[in-house]
């Protein structure tokens, strides 16, 4: 209830982060597209299959002096994998221990997410573009929640010859039509486009299958990198689609690995990719990194260690938006922040600092990897530090989504969002 809320701010205000003056305000005004590049893993950048890059577009990306990448980025979903990432990015807050959020409380509950924020504060207009039937992870629901104007799903794109793969329109033809939309949109325009193709069990059709596939002997996992480069070469036709028209100018790239694509119950695969006789618990805590990263003409980029996840994300473009946080419910931090205290957590318990890593009820040492079992007291009482801040961060979010506590809190200068004045129904021609 009402009064659950004053605790949760508390919290909150205690480890507000804040923004870096360098960076705050630099965005404001630019179009901003979040790509989501769907189980793509960050081991995947510079990583070569027979002397070949499987993603070079996105590793141009990710190298490039107008790019801020991230390196020590987890994702943090649980069991509502997409729909969590996409419950993170837009609201941080986390998704539920057991089930998705989005399916149980999207279509219920009040939110203050950044589609509502960015378009009542800076006048945005909002978009998510997703390849598939409306109702997955109940977006159509949800959406609204969240103050999407528009969505576009599989209804809005036109139908040609070989158009599906796995979960929906394959991402070249997705990418392509999606633009076309995308141009059209009252500028400035935040923009979510969910690729899809690049999803267990990594199909695709022989004519897109140039590229080599994986040896490690497990058949589920192989073709991984195929999809992978396919996913790759749609967001250079996009990205050269978005140079010609002029549009990457005025617009601000986000790109974001979802979770990852590979699960833990391939071991020896995984062993096999990392070039490893066995895996530990700390490599699979690693290998829950995927890329992040900002592009846009004009920023000053670089690669960038610090420790975070994809609830930091909302307080990062905020910041660099010039919309301060402060006063949101928000449980992220800015990745750009020096006052951030970089502790990761997992949708489990488990979490990663730059010092230590929790995994499987297993510590190590992040930097070396080594296993620590036999802790002294001071290193006792930090896991216990690091530990509680965890075990309270995923409670109190947890609490403000199963108790629908947004609805309680008066944010100044914001309007709840009004879901029937939205509509996604394609209007019949
Ligand atoms: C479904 C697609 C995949 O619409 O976004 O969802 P996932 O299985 O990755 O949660
Ligand atoms: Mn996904």
């Amino acid at each position: 209830n009402k009064k659950d809320v004053a605790p949760i701010q508390k919290f909150l205000k205690e480890h507000y982060a804040g923004p870096d003056a360098t960076y705050y305000g630099t965005i404001k005004g630019k179009n901003i597209i979040v790509l989501h590049l769907e189980s793509f893993q960050q081991w995947l950048i510079d990583y070569k299959v027979n002397g070949k890059e499987v993603t070079p577009t996105i590793n141009e990306l990710y190298h490039s002096s107008n790019t801020m990448a991230f390196d020590n980025f987890f994702h943090q979903v649980g069991q509502g994998k997409t729909s969590d990432a996409e419950m993170m990015l837009e609201n941080s807050l986390f998704g539920l221990p057991e089930g998705s959020a989005m399916t149980i409380d999207g279509t219920t509950n009040t939110f203050q997410s950044a589609p509502a924020l960015l378009h009542q504060k800076l006048g945005y207009t909002t978009a998510s573009f997703h390849g598939d039937v409306p109702s997955f992870w109940n977006r159509d629901n949800a959406y609204k929640s969240f103050g999407y104007q528009y969505f576009f799903s599989k209804e809005y794109f036109p139908k040609v010859k070989d158009q599906d793969m796995g979960y929906g329109i394959k991402d070249k033809i997705f990418l392509k039509d999606a633009a076309y939309y995308l141009q059209q949109l009252p500028q400035p325009f935040y923009a979510k486009l969910i690729t899809v193709t690049n999803h267990y069990p990594y199909l695709i059709d022989k004519k897109n299958t140039d590229f080599p596939s994986l040896k490690t002997g497990d058949n589920t996992v192989d073709p991984y990198v195929q999809t992978a480069h396919y996913l790759d070469q749609s967001v250079k036709e996009l990205l050269d689609y978005l140079d010609k028209t002029g549009l990457r100018k005025n617009t601000v790239l986000v790109l974001y690995g979802d979770h990852y694509g590979i699960s833990n119950n391939h071991k020896a695969a995984i062993a096999k990719i990392l070039g490893k006789k066995k895996v530990t618990n700390y490599d699979l805590a690693m290998w829950q990194k995927v890329p992040f990263m900002i592009n846009a003409e004009g920023l000053q980029g670089g690669i960038n260690h610090t420790y975070g996840g994809e609830i930091d994300v909302l307080p990062t473009l905020e910041d660099l938006l010039g919309i301060s946080s402060n006063k949101y419910l928000q449980f992220g931090q800015d990745l750009l922040s020096k006052n951030r205290n970089q502790i990761v957590p997992f949708r489990d318990g488990d979490w990663v600092t730059p010092k230590y890593t929790k995994s499987s009820g297993d510590y190590y040492d992040t930097k070396t990897g080594k296993q620590i079992t036999n802790p002294t007291k001071a290193q006792k009482a930090e896991f216990a530090k690091i530990q509680k801040y965890v075990t309270t961060d995923l409670g109190l979010s947890d609490k403000v989504i199963n108790g629908d506590l947004l609805r309680f809190y008066k944010l100044p200068g914001f309007t709840k969002t009004n879901k029937k004045d939205i509509t996604y129904n394609r209007a019949k021609a």
